[in-house]
């Protein structure tokens, strides 16, 4: 664990009018702030909490396509997939280790994971039945997830910040290699169209809801936006996402399904319908279709891989051993 004797992630600090007010024109000026730095609690907690979400959603999201790795139509689809999948751990442990500079062990976060007191994004709970699903995800799943990082790039605290400028490049790539499917089976025959006609009607709402609950019901937006963790509300960029992705559905010939998809003229942007947020909670607080399914996956795996952690952590030791008693002879 990286945050000991740090000052700032002790939660002991004394946490007076001076000391907010010092904090705030820290951000206010555009400074980051760094794990040494003093912050207030709740900021760190507030960060905390986001990154290890953000973490565990790259970490179960590696589940919906790596169940169709051995599927992949063609060799190349399969070793791009395989190289996408491979991508989303590492953003898994990029922020991770972000998190750990503000207090927090990996283990407790695996931990809450497992226990399922944590949440990771609503999106992962759905199914991927057909190959035009992994299209689909590529395309608006990590479509939308560049849209929501990309800003994410400029927050306040410097290890998340900089974990996002490499992770969005490699969703760059991600949406481009589902963008790509699309295109493959929008020029294929009319069973293949249908597939990604279908897959396209299945993920289009739940994309919108990766983007968090509407204004008002979106309970950190206001304080993450004052500390520039966030600085878009949830609304604002859904609505960017769905300018960017109805004329890409076009040029793929297909068709958003949303009946009340209308251009605004005033606001230069789509107005769109109703979103289903009683959905969006239910899955939000366990009951998906693939919930149950993806933690007890995740829960084998933490299991199965219980002895490859051991022996790296004996290896590292017994290597540590070494090094130490050579420096010892040495001197
Ligand atoms: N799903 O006050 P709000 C990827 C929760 S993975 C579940 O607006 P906030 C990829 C929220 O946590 C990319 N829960 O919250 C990987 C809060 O509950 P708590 C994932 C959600 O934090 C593999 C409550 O609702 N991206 O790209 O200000 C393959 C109230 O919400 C969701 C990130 O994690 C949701 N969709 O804003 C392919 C981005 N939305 O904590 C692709 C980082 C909201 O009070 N996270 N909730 O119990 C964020 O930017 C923000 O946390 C959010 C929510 C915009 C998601």
């Amino acid at each position: 664990m990286y945050s000991q004797g740090l000052i700032g992630a002790d939660g002991k600090t004394h946490e007076d009018a001076a000391f907010l007010a010092a904090f705030q024109a820290r951000i206010d000026a555009e400074q980051k702030i760094e794990p040494n730095d003093p912050m207030p609690e709740g900021y760190r907690k507030t960060l905390v909490r986001q990154i290890s979400q953000h973490a565990h959603s790259e970490i179960i999201g590696m589940q919906p396509e790596g169940n169709w790795i051995s599927r992949a139509p063609t060799l190349r689809r399969k070793a791009a997939l395989l190289a996408k999948v491979q991508d989303e751990g590492g953003h898994g442990l990029y922020l991770y280790s972000a998190a750990e500079t503000l207090g927090v062990s990996r283990e407790e976060m695996t931990e809450q994971l497992l226990s399922g007191a944590a949440k990771y994004s609503s999106i992962f709970n759905y199914p991927a039945l057909t190959w035009a699903d992994i299209g689909a995800i590529g395309w608006l799943v990590d479509g939308a997830a560049i849209m929501n990082q990309i800003v994410l790039c400029r927050c306040s605290y410097g290890p998340y910040a900089r974990a996002m400028i490499r992770i969005c490049k490699e969703e760059s790539f991600h949406q481009r290699q589902g963008y790509e499917i699309m295109i493959a089976l929008c020029n294929g025959s009319e069973e293949q169209k249908e597939l990604a006609q279908d897959a396209l009607n299945r993920f289009w709402w739940p994309s919108l809801m990766m983007f968090g609950p509407p204004e008002g019901e979106s309970v950190h937006s206001n304080q993450s936006m004052i500390w520039k963790i966030k600085r878009f509300s949830n609304d604002d960029l859904r609505d960017k996402f769905i300018n960017a992705s109805v004329p890409q559905a076009e040029k793929l010939g297909l068709t958003i399904p949303d009946p009340d998809l209308k251009w605004n003229e005033a606001k230069q942007g789509y107005d769109h319908g109703e979103i289903d947020w009683d959905e969006f909670w239910r899955v939000v607080k366990g009951d998906g279709i693939c919930n149950r399914e993806r933690l007890k996956n995740r829960r084998r795996v933490d299991r199965d891989g219980a002895w490859v952690r051991e022996a790296a952590m004996a290896h590292a030791q017994k290597r540590a051993a070494r090094t130490a008693s050579a420096r010892i002879a040495a001197e």
